[in-house]
């Protein structure tokens, strides 16, 4: 195939929680690879700010643009879930085409490519109406994008009237996905509001998909070998392209608080460290319920809590335990640090590919949308982890938590089992690996 003297790529980021950064991380990827390429990147002027000032050496190959974050003047968020996600993404195929125009008459240079957040629906008809091909980027795992792709199967299947009584049937119709119940599903699929904004956005995701010129993830095959074979059948093309963390260097994160310092001082694989990701917050009886356990165990830990939260801890907490808390930790170094033992997590998949990269076995406090699934996998398939009984932080629920992790022969089995894993995730991205393989694919498409 011809291939065009200048490539110019359009990136359109999901400017929400964490997806942005895990897409400018294999832009920089392929920008390294491609000097010839230009990459014009566009997201929110907040989410920019953020990304680019951590990522340490953006190529020059790709240049930043700010679009409209779509919220009226005066907008003050009051944490209504998912209101701002729908201010921004009902006139956000506006705002990109705007701004692509823009950057092709900056530049010069004629459109070629259209990489994008896998949310992002609507690109397909961009991609088309532009004649370009459109690469989309799920930014989570292939266990929650097989159930966003099999919607409407699981719909036909199950109805949408909830799933009363039917909570624990597995789904063996999908492949790969024989362990995983109907209560693990993310919300909006069969039950939860089918009608809501966000569920309508994941459905039609799920649609478009396979249509696309290839979907790429922050994963590796050998991880789901049954959903990776059912995804490429269903896909034009699927390329699992991670995990990025050990395929390229992760920025570093200033230790601004001293958790490694602190981490220096603790026995190796003793320390708790506790994160719920960038959106989800524990409701004030489980921070209690957390803290009362982290006190009655006297596990040494890092808690990364926002300062308005602190609030709720019970008075004195931090004089009676070993342990600090810090409003933002440098996550990735923490879990690589020998002294860490057990992360407690929501689920975010970024925190769970960091977690397999230190080895460090998980306990899931699942809120919201692939969190249980992501469980779920972590529990029963690839027995790396368990979700915390009941599937809310009670404080007794947390100790049994943390003994079975940090003292019994199961949480032993669980780093062994991580080890495996993590070496099978490495040889994906070494040379001839299959993450490098598919990051050849993907950078010919994105740049030949
Ligand atoms: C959404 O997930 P979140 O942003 O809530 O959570 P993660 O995917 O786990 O990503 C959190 C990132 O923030 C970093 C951490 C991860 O890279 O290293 N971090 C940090 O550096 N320091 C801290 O103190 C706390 C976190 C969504 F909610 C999930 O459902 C999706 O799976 C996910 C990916 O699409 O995005
Ligand atoms: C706000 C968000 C996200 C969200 C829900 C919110 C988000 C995200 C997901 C998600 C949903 C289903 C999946 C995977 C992820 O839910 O960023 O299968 O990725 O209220 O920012």
């Amino acid at each position: 195939m011809a291939q065009p003297v200048n490539p110019h790529v359009a990136v359109l980021a999901f400017p929400f929680s964490t997806h942005a950064a895990p897409l400018l991380t294999i832009i920089n990827r392929l920008a390294s690879s491609s000097p010839n390429t230009l990459f014009s990147f566009f997201s929110t002027a907040q989410s920019n700010n953020s990304i680019f000032s951590t990522s340490q050496s953006t190529p020059p190959n790709i240049k930043a643009y700010n679009v409209d974050d779509g919220e009226p003047e005066g907008y003050v968020f009051v944490g209504k879930p998912q209101e701002d996600i729908e201010l921004f993404m009902r006139v956000a195929p506006q705002n990109f085409r705007k701004g692509i125009e823009m950057a092709v008459e900056e530049s010069g240079r004629k459109l070629s490519c259209l990489v994008t957040d896998a949310f992002f629906w609507f690109a397909k008809e961009m991609a088309l109406e532009n004649g370009v091909p459109w690469l989309p980027f799920y930014t989570s795992a292939a266990c929650s994008l097989s159930s966003h792709v099999y919607t409407d199967l699981l719909r036909e299947t199950y109805g949408v009237g909830g799933m009363a009584g039917r909570e624990d049937e597995t789904l063996n119709f999908i492949p790969g996905m024989s362990n995983v119940r109907i209560c693990d599903l993310p919300e909006g699929i069969v039950f939860g509001n089918l009608e809501s904004f966000f569920s309508n956005l994941l459905h039609k995701m799920g649609q478009v998909l396979p249509e696309a010129t290839a979907v790429f993830i922050n994963s590796f095959e050998e991880l789901d070998p049954d959903i990776t074979t059912d995804l490429k059948s269903k896909c034009n093309q699927y390329l699992n392209v991670g995990p990025f963390i050990l395929a390229t260097q992760p920025p570093s994160v200033p230790d601004s608080h001293g958790c490694l310092a602190w981490l220096d001082k603790q026995k190796p694989a003793t320390v708790a460290y506790i994160s719920f990701g960038s959106i989800a917050i524990p409701p004030p009886n489980e921070l209690v319920a957390l803290a009362e356990a982290l006190e009655a165990s006297q596990v040494p830990f890092i808690w990364s809590l926002r300062d308005k939260l602190k609030v709720h801890l019970p008075n004195g907490f931090l004089e009676k335990v070993n342990g600090i808390i810090v409003p933002w930790a440098p996550q990735t170094d923490v879990l690589a640090h020998g002294a860490v033992g057990v992360f407690i997590t929501h689920g975010g998949w970024n925190s769970l590919v960091e977690s397999i990269a230190g080895g460090v076995p998980m306990i899931f406090r699942p809120f919201f949308g692939d969190h249980r699934v992501n469980g779920r996998m972590v529990e029963v398939v690839w027995e790396i982890g368990v979700i915390v009984e009941s599937g809310v932080l009670t404080k007794d629920g947390i100790i049994s938590g943390l003994d079975l992790v940090l003292a019994q022969e199961k949480g032993k089995k669980m780093r062994e089992n991580l080890r495996g894993i993590k070496q099978v995730a490495q040889t994906s991205v070494g040379a001839k690996g299959s993450s490098t393989e598919n990051f050849k694919k993907l950078l010919d498409l994105v740049c030949g």
